[in-house]
């Protein structure tokens, strides 16, 4: 059975008829669609146990608490993280990567050198914008190939004693490209400087192992995984948490507090200030356990053979453009695409009039857009519920779009 055929019916928005077509669900790489049993979690927690986590002794209290903590247990597993310390939860990537500049941020001089890439979301250089100009370091950005891989070349002659930090994503959003992690770990690790991954298109696709890739800060939405927004994980490698300072503070991050200092609390809550996401972190178990259910060899080979017909099937299509790299490197399950004659919005417009939800635009990667030398582009992404017969759908009315031309 595929994998679409065993899950379809788990996604009560899949019933939706959009336009008059039945809905073709193709932007999970921007926000996924939720299984009926994240929904059925996050609705129980409310119905049920509500309450504020490790502050009540009462019965409420606590059954949140243990909800919010097997949360953390969850993601330990799925992410394969040495230890639950070494989870933290966030708001979600922007707001993991926004936490590791403000908390590296501090600690940095003038002088020091970023490093970032190409194929980076906004979300993963803005933060280290704002740290380089805070702290008079310099950002530089290693280059991507023709074929949208990175230049590992390049990356040798960035590298430098001066290197502090090495930030790069793991799964491009715009063209899919898959960085090789540990590869570049090691090369960071070579120069001192420390390794921050932003994994937001890779969690919902790959197996993940915290231990294999060796970074030492890894981020990732649950939304984008069949999770609820407002919630994400920050891992990061307990001997490099346990060198900084939290980056920001408030509420129950701390142990003992006076007026002019404070003690801060252990591994994960010293970086958890504030209320946290608990309903998000319930339903973020229901998705990690609907994942695990699945197996994610078998996620990923589904959504890699969805691409793979999606970027072979466009490329045959006169005056469509694939962008990334090419047909036979594995790749996530992301494909831009351009079609003459057509603005990418107007190509989006086009498709959902048909039922089908692609994204168009710059999708927040703007130096990407210019390295590739276009405004913006269409693409599709891909979750476990698409099926061929959607990406058929989809490539006869890409093909129409450009004969109507
Ligand atoms: N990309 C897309 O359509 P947040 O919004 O914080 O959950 O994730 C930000 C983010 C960071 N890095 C990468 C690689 C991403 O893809 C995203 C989100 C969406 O491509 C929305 S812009």
């Amino acid at each position: 059975m595929m994998l679409d055929e065993l899950t379809r019916d788990d996604f009560p928005i899949l019933q939706r008829i959009v336009n008059g077509h039945p809905l073709v669900y193709l932007d999970s790489g921007a926000s996924s669609q939720k299984p009926r049993s994240v929904l059925e979690a996050m609705n129980r927690y409310y119905e049920r146990s509500h309450a504020n986590v490790h502050r009540s002794i009462h019965t409420l209290g606590e059954e949140a608490t243990e909800l919010y903590e097997v949360a953390r247990d969850a993601v330990q597993r799925f992410i394969g993280a040495p230890s639950r310390e070494e989870v933290v939860f966030t708001r979600g990537t922007t707001d993991g990567l926004g936490l590791i500049a403000e908390t590296i941020g501090r600690t940095l001089g003038k002088g020091d050198e970023i490093v970032v890439t190409e194929l980076e979301h906004h979300s993963n250089l803005i933060p280290w914008q704002l740290v380089a100009k805070d702290r008079g370091a310099v950002l530089k950005a290693v280059p991507i190939l023709a074929d949208g891989t990175l230049d590992l070349a390049a990356l040798d002659c960035l590298l430098s004693p001066h290197t502090r930090v090495v930030a790069f994503t793991h799964v491009s959003n715009v063209v899919g490209t898959i960085t090789p992690v540990a590869e570049i770990v090691r090369k960071a690790r070579a120069v001192g400087a420390l390794t921050v991954v932003d994994g937001a298109q890779a969690a919902p696709h790959l197996r993940l192992d915290m231990s294999a890739l060796g970074c030492d800060f890894y981020v990732l939405s649950a939304h984008k995984m069949l999770g609820p927004t407002g919630i994400g994980v920050m891992y990061g490698r307990r001997a490099v948490l346990d060198r900084f300072e939290p980056g920001r503070g408030g509420s129950e991050m701390i142990k003992e507090v006076w007026i002019d200092h404070a003690q801060w609390n252990d591994l994960p809550w010293r970086f958890e200030p504030g209320t946290p996401p608990i309903a998000e972190a319930v339903g973020l178990t229901a998705a990690i356990e609907y994942l695990e259910k699945l197996g994610m060899d078998r996620v990923a080979e589904h959504e890699r053979a969805l691409t793979r017909q999606t970027q072979e099937g466009l490329a045959r299509i006169p005056g469509v453009t694939v962008y990334g790299p090419p047909a036979g490197v594995d790749r996530g399950a992301v494909v831009s695409f351009a079609v003459d004659g057509l603005h990418p919005h107007d190509v989006a417009a086009l498709l959902d009039a048909e039922g089908i939800a692609v994204r168009a635009g710059h999708h927040c990667a703007m130096p990407l857009m210019r390295r590739l030398g276009v405004v913006g582009t269409s693409r599709a992404t891909f979750s476990v519920f698409n099926s061929p017969d959607e990406v058929s759908l989809l490539l006869t009315t890409v093909a129409g779009l450009r004969s109507a031309l």
